[in-house]
């Protein structure tokens, strides 16, 4: 059903061929095509993958895997789902969300609402008819009242700077975009460029199968041993006799985990060294990302950020046997989770093994891509593959891609100039009825993404079912809003230890892009303080057009 065409006050203007188009099928773009036919609107996804899951359709490569609980990284809206679906390990491996996901479409009879291998090349706002007009790839014009665009953060790679990749004479590849079949790295030489969590969770890996491996660093990077394990169906079968408790301590954390350790809730301040180590060895020991659920100041004290940081190098040095090679490994010189902290399984370790050799860009850059392999300053290095792990033009790469233009002309790439412009990450002035779902200015770089998945399907749904309501035919929020949430934004990532390190976090892992906030640290629990009190307000700062 069109609905927003069908009522009477619309009957004027052109009927939209949808109320609402998706694009991504990720866990954003399932959960909202849920939200719109449970809520009896017309809505159709294009995806340009050939299946369900966003990243985990598109980062297939060889360990790739979540780092929070499969019992945590889950959807939590509906209990029949949370209880019938089992998992096999404590992390979840990307294969099995990617079943997941598929079980969830399919379950929930959506996979009709969904096109793929399409992707959206242009959408226009036009503004006489209040409707999107959206040109797809595969040459087709469709027309909805709404667009939501869930296209995800980490869904553009970076652009590759280093000379010469076109001459190499064997297989480049990229963990994004990892082909299906199985990629043989038996008896072959292969390097890894980049140390960031696709680097880590590929490298043992790769290690254990190929002839020799070598990994070109730039900047080493805190990691923490995953610790994972089978899952034990009599702790599954606990934690889901008792999972409303659970999703309800998630959703009021600022992190959104709790099931092997509680957030804690008050500064290090008062602690004794002696307190503070024994709680970093309690929440290393449980494994996965735990540490950054320790003392709330973690990233704003620069003392027990320190102190953090020292805790994990020491485990590093214990690990890897050749005191040159840790040194090597050892990050230093911005704060622990400053760019994003990984979760691994045994790849420090990994560098004990003869044949996975370091290269340390820093003392030895690379120079070129050659046909043999990479030449550095110091020597050629001869490989059979090359993989690339170096990461995303995050959060504004891929809507980046898509010509976007809003009312009177305004373009989103010009809007978006110095940074990205919005009212909490879901919408921008000058772009009626547009929807950006945990694309920027969002809390989840540090909460449980899947609770944020569903706070921001219920805000976008609950939003259009107001308008049918009210009446309204578009909304947009007002300049000054969006001024005042942008600003804020940046003074918030201003006042965290973020801002000393080069992220993909600050968009300063991509030449040339500007060095600003993409996403909100300020914590989930005062983002979502700042969207309620607006809702209660009657959605102040958005501005509201009659039929
Ligand atoms: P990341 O975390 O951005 O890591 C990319 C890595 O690649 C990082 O070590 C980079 O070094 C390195 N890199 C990037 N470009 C180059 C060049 N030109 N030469 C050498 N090394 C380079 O991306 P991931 O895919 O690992 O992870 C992204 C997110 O996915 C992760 O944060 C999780 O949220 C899941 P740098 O640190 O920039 O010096």
């Amino acid at each position: 059903m069109v609905y927003f065409s069908q009522s009477r006050p619309l009957s004027t203007h052109e009927r939209p061929d949808h109320d609402v188009i998706i694009v991504g099928a990720g866990f954003m773009g399932i959960y909202l095509a849920y939200r719109m036919k449970t809520a009896n609107l017309s809505a159709t996804i294009y995806e340009a993958g050939g299946g369900v899951g966003g990243t985990w359709y598109w980062n297939r490569y060889p360990g790739a895997a979540c780092d929070i609980e499969s019992l945590e990284y889950s959807y939590s809206f509906s209990s029949e789902l949370e209880q019938e679906w089992t998992w096999s390990r404590r992390f979840p491996p990307q294969k099995e969300i990617e079943d997941y996901l598929n079980h969830v479409t399919d379950r929930f009879g959506l996979r009709d609402m969904m096109h793929f291998n399409t992707r959206i090349q242009a959408a226009r706002y036009d503004e006489r008819e209040k409707l999107w007009r959206v040109a797809l790839s595969n040459g087709q014009d469709v027309t909805a009242r709404f667009v939501v665009f869930a296209v995800g953060e980490l869904s553009e790679p970076s652009p590759v700077t280093i000379a010469g990749v076109e001459r190499f004479a064997g297989r480049v590849l990229h963990t994004f975009g990892w082909p299906e079949e199985e990629v043989c790295f038996r008896g072959k030489r292969v390097a890894v460029i980049g140390t960031g969590s696709s680097a880590i969770q590929i490298i043992p890996e790769i290690a254990s199968d190929a002839e020799s491996l070598t990994v070109f660093q730039r900047t080493p990077n805190f990691s923490i041993p995953v610790n994972d394990q089978p899952m034990d169906p009599d702790f599954e079968r606990e934690v889901k006799d008792s999972i409303q408790s659970l999703r309800r301590i998630e959703r009021n954390s600022n992190t959104g985990v709790d099931l092997k350790m509680a957030t804690l809730e008050h500064t290090s301040e008062g602690a004794t060294d002696d307190e503070i180590e024994a709680e970093f060895e309690r929440r290393y020991e449980a494994g996965g990302l735990y540490l950054m659920s320790s003392y709330t100041d973690i990233m704003t004290n620069e003392d027990i950020n320190e102190k953090l940081a020292e805790f994990v190098r020491r485990r590093i040095r214990e690990k890897v046997k050749d005191p040159e090679l840790a040194r090597l490994l050892t990050p230093t010189g911005y704060p622990f989770g400053a760019k994003r902290p990984c979760a691994d399984r045994n790849y420090f370790e990994t560098f004990n093994r003869d044949n996975v050799h370091l290269v340390d860009l820093k003392s030895d850059p690379i120079e070129e891509i050659t046909p043999e392999g990479i030449r550095t300053s110091k020597s050629l290095h001869e490989f059979d593959i090359i993989v690339f792990a170096t990461g995303f033009d995050a959060v504004t790469g891929a809507i980046g891609k898509i010509d976007i233009q809003g009312r009177s002309g305004r373009q989103l790439k010009d809007h978006w100039a110095q940074g990205p412009r919005t009212v909490f990450g879901f919408m921008s002035n000058g772009f009626p009825n547009m929807f950006m779902a945990n694309i920027a200015h969002c809390p989840y770089d540090t909460y449980n993404t899947i609770r944020g998945v569903e706070f921001t399907g219920e805000w976008i749904s609950d939003m259009i079912e107001h308008m049918r309501r009210e009446i309204f035919v578009s909304v947009e929020p007002t300049a000054d809003a969006e001024d005042d949430f942008t600003r804020l934004v940046s003074e918030i990532a201003e006042g965290t230890l973020l801002v000393k390190a080069d992220s993909w976090y600050l968009g300063a892992n991509v030449p040339g892009k500007p060095r600003v906030a993409l996403s909100w640290f300020g914590g989930f629990r005062s983002y979502r303080a700042k969207v309620q009190d607006a809702v209660r307000d009657g959605y102040s700062g958005f501005h509201f057009e009659d039929a």
